[in-house]
């Protein structure tokens, strides 16, 4: 069923639930001298480009192919519409490699027609920290699908990673794949309940006036923690101190060091907010929150065309209640004039989704490792992680 997944080092649907499985590495690494030197073979028509993000044209050309062909939702009412500024953000944390970062083209007109990317991270599967590569924004553009280019991507992507002496890998999709490793479910919170029924991100409820729902989703003006503020540079040591040991409780973790943290959770403008709690008396940093910058485009809407999201990233709770520290996330992200905040059920999440009055929405995420193998699926609140 899954030709191409079947050939992978990956868990797969045969082997679910068999305990003489141990966990860990599928296969072992090769000698570096054993890695294929030349890239795969491509249809004749098309090339390798390996991506310089700083090349302005290069990155519109990134940007342009995915707010055209990236990921939908199930309908094709939304599509994710990731910023240059935020792939720039996204594609170049500390340690990265610019090989990972893999067009291809039609030799001819040189047009941009599928992507993948890989970034380096040192994650955690429960007293292991591995190195692995996140792969993300996998794309063929609409009218060359289904004629099996993906699993050259991939594959493609895996002999550069390897060539770095990297051998386990981390992704999330929205399709089911062999196997996840945790299924984790959106939610969403109204901030401009008018404009999400209008465009049709979500409905009015059953026995709900407009004015009732606007209401209802309504938000203070301003935050309500003494001491919040927006994280600063010299926060990097308390915030990394603070994180790490918040993530160290969960099976699947980054395992952040400080210039991760500066590159991670630094504000960058419309792309990553952050927030922290500065005790007003002893001046610790007690509490922290952010959410990345993730827009979609609205397809086929007379009156808008774009969708502001924010999207629930990490959040550690020590003095203040996590509902109170998520409230007033909530509230700056009103102020910043986003129309919906979103957050997936993962670490402690489920403690404040539903008071909040985020509701369950039709998507969901996988999670998934390649070559390595875990020994039961987790639940979404054993995962410690977020990928872009
Ligand atoms: S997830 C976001 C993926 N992107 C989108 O959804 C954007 C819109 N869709 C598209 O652009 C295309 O539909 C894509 C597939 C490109 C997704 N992850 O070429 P095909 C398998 C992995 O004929 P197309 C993200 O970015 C499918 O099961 N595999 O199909 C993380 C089938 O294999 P099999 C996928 O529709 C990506 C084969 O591809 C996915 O034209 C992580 C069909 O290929 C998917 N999302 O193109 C990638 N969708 O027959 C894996 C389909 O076996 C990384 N397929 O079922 C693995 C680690 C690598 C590094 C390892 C280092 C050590
Ligand atoms: O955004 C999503 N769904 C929305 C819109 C649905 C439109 C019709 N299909 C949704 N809205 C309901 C909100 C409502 C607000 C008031 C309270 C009740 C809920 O459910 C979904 C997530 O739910 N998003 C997608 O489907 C996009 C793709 C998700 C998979 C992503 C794969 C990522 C790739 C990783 O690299």
């Amino acid at each position: 069923r899954h030709k191409f997944w079947e050939t992978q080092p990956v868990g797969q649907f045969k082997d679910i639930g068999n305990p003489a499985l141990p966990e860990g590495p599928i296969e072992p690494p090769t000698a570096l001298s054993e890695v294929k030197q030349e890239p795969y073979n491509l249809p004749n028509l098309y090339e390798w480009v390996t991506c310089d993000i700083h090349d302005e044209q290069m990155c519109d050309e990134i940007y342009t192919l995915l707010a055209n062909n990236y990921v939908e939702d199930d309908e094709n009412m939304f599509r994710f519409n990731y910023s240059k500024e935020f792939l720039r953000w996204a594609l170049q944390p500390p340690g990265y490699f610019t090989s990972w970062h893999i067009g291809v083209r039609v030799k001819t007109s040189k047009k941009m027609v599928a992507f993948i990317t890989g970034v380096p991270a040192r994650i955690r599967v429960r007293d292991e920290v591995v190195s692995m590569a996140e792969i993300n924004f996998l794309c063929v553009h609409k009218k060359l699908r289904t004629k099996r280019l993906a699993p050259v991507m991939i594959k493609e992507v895996t002999r550069r990673v390897h060539l770095e002496n990297i051998w386990q890998a981390a992704y999330t999709a929205g399709v089911i794949l062999p196997t996840p490793v945790a299924t984790c479910q959106y939610w969403h919170r109204s901030l401009n309940p008018k404009k999400l029924i209008d465009v049709g991100f979500s409905r009015l409820g059953a026995r709900m006036t407009m004015s009732r729902t606007i209401k209802l989703y309504k938000l203070p003006e301003s935050t309500v923690t003494p001491g919040f503020r927006k994280m600063e540079i010299h926060d990097v040591p308390a915030v990394t101190r603070l994180i790490r040991n918040y993530l160290s409780h969960f099976i699947v973790a980054p395992d952040f060091d400080e210039n991760d943290v500066e590159h991670w959770l630094l504000p960058r403008e419309n792309v990553v907010d952050s927030y922290l709690v500065e005790s007003p008396e002893t001046h610790e940093v007690t509490d922290f929150c952010s959410f990345y910058t993730l827009p979609s485009s609205i397809l086929g809407n007379a009156n808008y065309s774009n969708l502001k999201a924010a999207y629930s990233f990490y959040n550690v709770s020590t003095a203040t209640p996590l509902l109170q520290l998520m409230n007033d996330a909530l509230i700056v992200a009103k102020q910043k004039d986003f129309d919906v905040f979103n957050a997936l059920d993962v670490m402690q999440n489920e403690t404040f989704l539903k008071e909040l009055k985020f509701g369950p929405g039709d998507g969901k995420l996988h999670y998934y490792l390649y070559n390595y193998r875990v020994r039961q699926a987790l639940k979404s609140s054993e995962l410690g992680l977020v990928l872009l």
